[in-house]
């Protein structure tokens, strides 16, 4: 899954696919690189980040879905609302990516039941403004695999088909570095779940710590956490993760032609 921020302040991309050519066509090129599914999204959910409304999410988000739909690239769409992912299925998308497992609004079950598309369903504890405050676990594995589990049986009491159903830890949100490590260390854990699973590592800030230089600063976000996305990504593909949502498709892409032709290491069939 690549991803497709139109926001002028995203953490990594911010503000380089605003421009509504520019984002259809990085979505072309990330499909032409290997991506099965991009991702759109017109908020942006990095920490502390302020809230749009939601007709301006819609205004960024929905030529940039039209475009690529038409032009043939599979298009879910990137949203806590609503009304922005009736819209965006209506002009295209393929599936809904729901950062807040459908916590942040009530109606979202009823219209992703209604459509019969998938949910991306993302552990989460609140919006960006607060989340690092919420980062408080005794166990974060058991924790997110328990919150997580609450928000399919909420999906599923809604209507939505347990074949619809995808999770995602939610890797930086409420969470830490420890936390991000300790349930890519374990994600069978909530792979018993039995949902497919995403994992979205790419370019995030305990990547940039992991890489910090000698005088601790970290690692900056744009292109230079790419080779730690592409391990982390292959890491858990091989561990059984369903997909990866990464900012550049083709090293990771590659990655994962790499460990398609050593036979799939790590992953049991
Ligand atoms: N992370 C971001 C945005 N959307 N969606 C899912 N399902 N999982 C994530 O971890 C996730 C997400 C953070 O911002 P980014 O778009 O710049 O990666």
């Amino acid at each position: 899954m690549g991803i497709l921020n139109v926001t002028p302040d995203s953490f990594s991309d911010g503000g380089r696919y605003a421009d509504r050519d520019a984002a259809v066509a990085h979505g072309i090129e990330m499909r032409a690189d290997g991506a099965h599914l991009v991702d759109v999204g017109g908020e942006s959910t990095r920490p502390g980040a302020a809230r749009v409304d939601a007709a301006e999410e819609s205004r960024r988000v929905l030529p940039v879905i039209r475009a690529l739909s038409a032009a043939g690239v599979p298009v879910t769409i990137d949203t806590t609302r609503a009304t922005v992912a009736a819209d965006a299925i209506e002009a295209g998308a393929v599936a809904v990516n729901d950062v807040s497992g459908g916590l942040a609004d009530s109606d979202m079950a009823t219209v992703v039941a209604a459509a019969g598309v998938p949910w991306i369903l993302m552990h989460w504890r609140g919006h960006s403004q607060r989340m690092q405050q919420l980062a408080v676990y005794h166990d974060v594995v058991a924790e997110v695999r328990a919150e997580l589990s609450q928000r399919v049986d909420a999906a599923l009491a809604a209507g939505v088909s347990a074949d619809r159903i995808i999770i995602d830890p939610g890797l930086g949100f409420a969470k830490g570095a420890e936390h991000n490590w300790t349930l890519t260390r374990h994600l069978g854990d909530l792979l018993s779940l039995g949902f497919p699973l995403l994992f979205a590592a790419s370019r995030k800030s305990y990547l940039g710590s992991l890489l910090a230089g000698p005088d601790g600063t970290p690692r900056p976000a744009g292109g230079q956490r790419d080779a730690a996305t592409a391990a982390t990504s292959v890491l858990a593909v091989a561990a059984g993760a369903w997909g990866v949502r990464v900012h550049q498709v083709r090293d990771t892409a590659d990655a994962l032609a790499v460990w398609s032709a050593t036979g799939r290491p790590g992953l049991s069939r």
